[in-house]
C-alpha cells in the first residue's frame, strides 16, 4: 500500500510538472536584420532613422539578457546577389523607392543593400549568441521580407527549428519596423507562434508606415509592446 502511494505521488509530481512546462510554453528569440546597411551607425545605403550606435548596443544588451534567461537566438539575415530586381540598380532609368508591379505586386526598389558577402551585410551583434543564422532574399527575382521564407513562397529553415525545439513564443525585434519586423511577426502568428514584438527595439524605414505595421501586426494578433519589461519571460 505504501508503494503505491508513493507511485501515485511521484507520478502526480511529474504531471504537474509537465502540464506546467507546456502552459509556460518555451520562448526563443526572433532577431531581425540588424545589419550595417540598414544602420546610420555603419552608414548603411539604407539607414534607418535612429539605427546609430547606441541602438545597436542597446539590442546587443537585450539579445545577452534574453540569452542569460536561457533564450536561443535566432537571428535573420537580409542576403541579396548583387543582381537582385529589389535594387533599382537593376531597373534602367528606375529611382530609389520608387515602387512597380514584380509578380503583381508592389515593389519598393531599393538602393542596393545586403550584398552577400559585404561588409555591411553582417549582423552587427555578436554572432557566438545565436542559435541559427537564417538568410533570405538570396533569390534574384524575389524579394522577401519574411525570415520564414527564403523568397518566392519557399520556406526558410527557421519554423522547423523552431518547431523541433518545441518553442511556441517568439519574442521579436530589429529592423525594419514596417517591412522585415512586421512580415516576419506576421508570418510567425501565421504559423502558429505566439509572437510579441518590443518596439523601442526596433527602428523602421518610415513613421507612418512604421505606425500602419504596428496596426497590421496587432491586427494579425501580434502583440506589440514598448519595451523588454512588459514582455514578462520569467
Ligand atoms: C528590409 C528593405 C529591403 C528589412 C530588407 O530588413 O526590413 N527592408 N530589404
Ligand atoms: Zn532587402
Amino acid at each position: 500500500m505504501k508503494k503505491f502511494g508513493l507511485i501515485f505521488l511521484v507520478t502526480g509530481m511529474a504531471l504537474m510538472v509537465s502540464i506546467s512546462a507546456v502552459m509556460a510554453g518555451t520562448w526563443a528569440v526572433v532577431l531581425v536584420d540588424v545589419q550595417g546597411d540598414f544602420t546610420v551607425w555603419k552608414k548603411g545605403s539604407l539607414g534607418v532613422a535612429g539605427s546609430d550606435e547606441a541602438y545597436v548596443k542597446q539590442v546587443e544588451a537585450a539579445v545577452s539578457e534574453l540569452k542569460r534567461k536561457g533564450l536561443d537566438i535566432y537571428a535573420t539575415q537580409d542576403w541579396h546577389p548583387k543582381n537582385h530586381l529589389s535594387f533599382y540598380t537593376n531597373h534602367p532609368g528606375k529611382k530609389p523607392f520608387e515602387v512597380i508591379k514584380l509578380h503583381g505586386e508592389d515593389q519598393v526598389l531599393w538602393p542596393p543593400h545586403c550584398v552577400q558577402n559585404t561588409e555591411n551585410a553582417e549582423i552587427l551583434i555578436d554572432n557566438s549568441l545565436f542559435t541559427l543564422v537564417v538568410q533570405k532574399g538570396m533569390l534574384k527575382d524575389w524579394d522577401c521580407y519574411s525570415g520564414f521564407y527564403v523568397g518566392g513562397g519557399t520556406k526558410s529553415a527557421l519554423e522547423s527549428a523552431l518547431k523541433d525545439e518545441g518553442v511556441d513564443k517568439l519574442v521579436m525585434f530589429g529592423i525594419a519596423t514596417d517591412y522585415c519586423v512586421k512580415s516576419t511577426a506576421i508570418d510567425g502568428a501565421k504559423l502558429g507562434f505566439e509572437v510579441t514584438v518590443v518596439k523601442d527595439l526596433c527602428r523602421g524605414v518610415d513613421p507612418k508606415t512604421s505606425k500602419k505595421a504596428v496596426e497590421d501586426m496587432t491586427d494579425a494578433g501580434v502583440r506589440v509592446v514598448e519595451n523588454l519589461d512588459e514582455v514578462h519571460i520569467k
